[in-house]
C-alpha cells in the first residue's frame, strides 16, 4: 500500500516539485554520463553500445518524468472521463526515437552524444522493439495511444507484458522457422515495475450462495490465484508535455515456491506452481485472424482485464467514489473480443463485491463498455466452450447466462416468439458445442459497436450482426482506422517531412489535413523533382538497411512494389506470386519482350502463424519463386524478388518511405480495414487494390486517376459464390493464368519436384476460398496499367504527391476525435 500521505518532509528539496534536467546539450550530456556511471555502473570508456543505449533511454526518461508524475497525480483528482483502452496487443515498435521526438530532444541528444564520441545512429540500432502484437490490431492500439497522448486525453492503455512477443522469423531453405523473441534480454529501460500495486487474480473453483443480513447473495470461491504486477510505460504526447501511461500486467506466482519441498530435494516440484502461474504472461499467441480456443489464452484474457478493472476502481478512482457515477469517469474500449470477459467481470465486482442491485449494475456496465470489431471472417469470431469457461470462471458463466436470459426476453418482447431468431441471436451457441459467442456478448453489453472502415461497418450491420443492428440501429457506427503521422511520416521519412515542413510549415504533424496544401505543388516541376529525389534517397537508405542485414538491395532504377502484411490466404499473397510468375513465364516463353517489361523489385514482408500450414507453404513458394526469378539471366535483372525475414515495425519504417507501389489485394469483403494501405499512401506510394476495407475510402480521397482499382466488388463476390464458384473454369479461360500455374506445378521452382507445391496448386484449382483465380485477369490488366503509368515518371510523381496531399484523413488523431465525439463522449484535459 502507498503511504505517501503519511510522509512529513521538512527538507526543502523534498518539498520542491520534480523538475526535468536542463534541456541543453550540456545538461543532456551531464545526465547521460550520470546514468552511464550510476545507472549502468560503467565509465564512458568502458561502456559498450548497449550500456550507451540504456543510459540514453534513462536520460530521455528523466526528461519526461516530471510531467508523467504530474499527469498521474491529476488523474486521481480530476473529474474528467478516462479512456481505458483494453487490448491484449500493443505492437509498439522502437521507443527511443519516438520519445526523443516527443520531448523535442533529438538534436540535443545527437549533439551531446557526439561530444561524448558516440554516434547516436549506432546506439539506435541496438534497440529491440517490443513486439507485443501480431499485426494491424496491435499496431492500431499503439497508434491510438500515441494520438490520445498528443491530444491530451486522459488515457490508460491496459494490456499484457508478454515475456516473449511475436516470434522472430528466419528462413531455412525458404521455409519459415520461428525463434523466440527474448525482447527483455538486454534490459527494458522504458518500463517501471510496481509490485506494490499488484492485484490478485483468481481462477476456477465454485460459487455458493450465502445470507448477507437477510439478502441472498452469491460469492465465488476460487481454487487458485496469481498476482498481476503492473509495469508502467510512458506514452508521451508529441510536443505537448503530456505523458500518459501504458500499464502492462505480468503474472507472478503468489507463493513463489515451496521451500519445504525444495528442502526435501524436489526442485522441479517446488517451482511448479511458479512456472504454472507465470506461464500466463509468458508468450503472445502468434495468431492473426484465427482465435485460439486454448485455456491459456482465456487465462490471459481474464488475467489482464480483471487486473485492469480492479486497478482502475482501486487505484485511479478516489476512495469514496460513488460507483453509480462510474460511466462519467471511465469508458472501457474493447479492442476486439479478447477483453470481452471484462463485461461479466465488472458485473461480478459491482454485484458480488460492491453489493449493487443487478439492474443498477447492468445499467452501469452497459454505459462503461464499447466494442470495436476487427474482422469479417466468420471463423475469426471468438467463442469459448461453456465447458472451459465454466471450469475456469464459474461465476462469470452464471453471469453470462443471466445476461443472456434477460437479453432474450427483450428479443421476444420486440420480435415475438421467433425461435429461429432467438437461437441465432443467443449469446450461447449450441452447435457444434455449447459455447459463448464473445462478439454477441460485446454487442449486447456495449454502448456502441464499431467497425474499422465504412465498408466493414456496413457489412457488420448487413451480415455478421444483422439482427442486432435491426434491434439497436443507433448502437452501430463506423470509425475508419488511422495511423500516427509522428511515427509513420515524421520519424520514418525525415526527408519527406523536411520537404513538407519547408512547403507548409510544421503544423501538419498534429493536423494532418494540412497536407492538402501539397496539392498545388503537384503541378510544380521543381517540387516534383525534389519529391522524386526524396523517394530515390529513401530507396537507397532501404538498400543500406537490407544489406546490413545480409539481404539484397532493391534493383537500381526499379519500381519498388511492396506487399507487407501478415501472411493470410484472404490477403492473397498468392495472387501477387501469380503476377510475378506470369511475367517471368511471359519473358522466358517469348510472349513478352523483356525490353518492354518495367524493371521491378517485388518486396514481401510477412509472418505466418506457426500453425497455419497453407500460409507457410505460400511463404515457401514466394522464396522459391524469388530465387529462380532473381537469378535467371533471361530476365536480365529486370525482376527481383526480395523477402527479408522477420518483418516488423522497425523494418516497416524503412520500407514504407521507399515504396512506389502498395499492394492491397484482398478479396473484397474480407479485409476489415487495413492500415498499411494508409501508411503507404501517406508516404507517396500508389495503391493497386480491390474495393475492400479502407481502400474504398483511400480511392475516394486520392481519386481514381491516382489509384489502380481491380477485381470484383463485394456484391460481385457474393453473387459468384451463390452461383457456384469453380476456380478451374478461370484457369481454363485465361492462358496467362494457365501457364503460370502450370509452371509452378511443373516443379520449375522446386528443382523439378512436383510434390512440393502440389497442395497449394490443388487448393487454388479446386477450392480457392478467396477467389484469387477469379480476380487474376483483372489484376494483370491493372498491373499493365501500372507499368504504363510508371513509364511517365512526371505523371507518376504527380500522382504520388496527390496521394500524400489527400491522405490527411487517415491520421489516428482524426480517428481518436471520432471515437471521442461519437463513442466515448470524452474530451481532452489540458
Ligand atoms: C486487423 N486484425 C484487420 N487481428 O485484419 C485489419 N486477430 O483489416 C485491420 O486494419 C486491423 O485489424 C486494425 O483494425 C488483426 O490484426 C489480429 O491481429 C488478431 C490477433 C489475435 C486474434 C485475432
Amino acid at each position: 500500500p502507498e503511504n505517501t500521505s503519511e510522509l512529513r518532509p521538512t527538507h526543502p528539496l523534498a518539498l520542491a516539485p520534480v523538475v526535468a534536467p536542463a534541456a541543453s546539450v550540456d545538461g543532456f550530456a551531464k545526465q547521460f554520463l550520470q546514468n552511464l556511471n550510476f545507472g549502468q555502473g560503467v565509465t564512458l570508456s568502458a561502456s559498450d553500445v548497449n550500456d550507451q543505449y540504456l543510459a540514453l533511454a534513462y536520460t530521455v526518461r528523466d526528461y519526461l518524468m516530471a510531467r508523467w508524475l504530474d499527469d498521474r497525480a491529476t488523474q486521481k483528482t480530476q473529474q474528467a472521463k478516462t479512456v481505458c483502452y483494453l487490448s491484449a496487443e500493443y505492437l509498439l515498435g522502437r521507443q527511443l526515437d519516438n520519445n526523443l521526438l516527443a520531448a523535442r530532444l533529438t538534436d540535443i541528444a545527437t549533439e551531446a552524444l557526439a561530444q561524448c564520441g558516440i554516434d547516436i545512429d549506432a546506439v539506435r540500432a541496438v534497440e529491440i522493439e517490443p513486439g507485443l502484437g501480431n499485426g494491424g490490431l496491435g499496431r492500431l492500439a499503439a497508434c491510438f495511444i500515441d494520438s490520445l497522448a498528443t491530444m491530451s486525453v486522459p488515457t490508460i492503455g491496459y494490456g499484457i507484458r508478454y515475456e516473449y512477443g511475436i516470434f522472430r522469423q528466419a528462413f531455412a531453405d525458404g521455409e519459415q522457422v520461428e525463434q523466440p523473441d527474448a525482447w527483455l534480454r538486454m534490459g527494458s529501460p522504458w518500463d517501471f515495475a510496481h509490485p506494490e500495486a499488484a492485484q490478485t487474480i483468481s481462477f476456477a473453483g465454485h460459487t455458493e450462495t450465502y445470507d448477507d443480513g437477510g439478502v441472498e447473495r452469491t460469492r465465488w470461491v476460487p481454487e487458485w490465484n496469481v498476482l498481476a504486477v503492473p509495469y508502467n510505460m510512458m506514452v508521451p504526447g508529441y510536443h505537448n508535455g503530456r505523458v500518459n501511461t501504458l500499464r502492462l500486467w505480468r503474472a507472478v506466482a503468489t507463493n513463489a515456491f515451496d521451500l519445504h519441498t525444495f528442502n526435501s530435494g524436489d526442485y522441479v516440484e517446488s517451482v511448479r506452481a511458479q512456472t504454472f502461474a507465470e506461464n500466463i504472461s509468458k508468450v503472445l499467441y502468434p495468431e492473426d485472424s484465427t482465435p485460439q480456443g486454448k485455456e491459456l489464452r482465456l487465462q490471459q484474457q481474464y488475467f489482464f482485464v480483471a487486473a485492469s478493472i480492479a486497478d482502475f476502481i482501486d487505484n485511479v478512482l478516489p476512495d469514496d467514489f460513488d460507483l453509480d457515477k462510474l460511466p462519467e469517469r471511465v469508458i472501457f474500449q474493447l479492442n476486439d473480443t479478447h477483453p470481452v470477459i471484462g463485461v461479466p467481470e465488472l458485473m461480478r465486482v459491482l454485484v458480488d463485491e460492491k453489493k449493487l442491485e443487478w439492474d443498477a449494475a447492468w445499467a452501469i456496465t452497459q454505459k462503461c463498455f464499447a466494442y470495436t470489431c476487427h474482422t469479417l471472417l466468420p471463423e475469426a469470431l471468438e467463442v469459448w466452450s461453456v465447458d472451459l469457461l465454466g471450469r475456469l470462471l464459474p461465476r462469470h458463466l452464471e453471469i453470462i447466462y443471466r445476461i443472456n436470459d434477460e437479453f432474450l426476453l427483450e428479443v421476444r418482447e420486440r420480435f415475438g416468439d421467433d425461435e429461429l431468431l432467438i437461437r441465432n441471436m443467443s449469446i450461447i451457441g449450441e452447435h457444434p458445442y455449447r459455447s459463448v459467442r464473445m462478439a454477441y456478448l460485446a454487442t449486447v453489453a456495449g454502448s456502441k459497436v464499431n467497425g474499422v472502415a465504412e465498408l466493414h461497418s456496413q457489412l457488420l450491420r448487413d451480415n455478421v450482426l444483422k439482427d442486432f443492428a435491426t434491434m439497436w440501429p443507433d448502437k452501430f457506427t463506423n470509425v475508419t482506422n488511422g495511423v500516427t503521422p509522428r511515427r509513420f511520416l515524421r520519424l520514418a521519412n525525415p526527408e519527406l517531412s523536411a520537404l513538407i515542413t519547408e512547403a507548409l510549415g510544421a503544423g501538419w504533424t498534429v493536423d494532418l489535413e494540412r497536407l492538402r496544401g501539397l496539392e498545388a505543388l503537384a503541378d510544380d516541376a521543381d517540387f516534383r523533382e525534389r519529391f522524386a529525389a526524396v523517394k530515390a534517397s529513401n530507396k537507397r537508405r532501404l538498400g543500406r538497411v537490407l544489406e546490413a542485414r545480409g539481404d539484397a538491395a532493391p534493383g537500381d532504377g526499379h519500381m519498388l512494389d511492396v506487399m507487407i502484411k501478415r501472411l493470410h490466404e484472404y490477403k492473397r499473397q498468392t495472387l501477387k506470386v501469380l503476377h510475378i510468375v506470369s511475367t517471368y513465364e511471359g519473358i522466358v516463353s517469348g510472349r513478352l519482350d523483356v525490353d518492354d517489361v518495367q524493371a521491378r523489385t517485388f518486396l514481401f514482408g510477412a509472418k505466418a502463424a506457426p500453425g497455419y500450414g497453407m500460409a507457410k507453404r505460400i511463404i515457401h513458394l514466394i522464396n522459391a519463386v524469388g530465387e529462380v526469378v532473381s537469378a535467371d539471366p533471361r530476365v536480365q535483372g529486370k525482376l527481383q524478388v526480395l523477402y527479408p525475414a522477420n518483418y516488423n515495425v522497425t523494418l516497416a519504417e524503412s520500407i514504407i518511405p521507399a515504396a512506389d507501389l502498395s499492394e492491397q489485394i484482398s478479396l473484397a469483403g474480407k479485409e476489415a480495414s487495413g492500415t498499411g494501405n494508409m501508411k503507404l499512401a501517406l508516404n507517396g506510394a500508389l495503391t493497386i487494390g480491390t474495393d475492400d476495407g479502407a481502400n474504398v475510402e483511400i480511392r475516394k480521397l486520392v481519386g481514381d486517376d491516382n489509384f489502380f482499382l481491380f477485381g470484383m466488388s463485394e456484391p460481385e463476390v457474393e453473387a459468384l459464390w451463390a452461383e457456384g464458384y469453380r476456380p478451374a473454369d478461370f484457369y481454363q479461360r485465361d492462358e496467362r493464368l494457365r501457364s503460370a500455374i502450370d509452371l509452378i506445378a511443373s516443379g520449375a521452382f522446386s528443382a523439378g519436384d512436383r510434390t512440393v507445391f502440389e497442395p497449394l496448386v490443388s487448393n487454388l484449382l479446386y477450392e480457392d476460398r478467396f477467389m484469387a483465380l477469379a480476380d487474376f485477369s483483372s489484376y494483370l490488366d491493372a498491373q499493365n496499367r501500372v507499368d504504363a503509368a510508371y513509364a511517365d515518371q512526371d505523371a507518376w510523381v504527380r500522382s504520388a504527391i496527390l496521394n500524400v496531399a489527400r491522405s490527411g484523413y487517415f491520421s489516428s488523431d482524426r480517428a481518436m476525435r471520432d471515437y471521442l465525439d461519437r463513442i466515448w463522449h470524452a474530451t481532452p484535459v489540458i
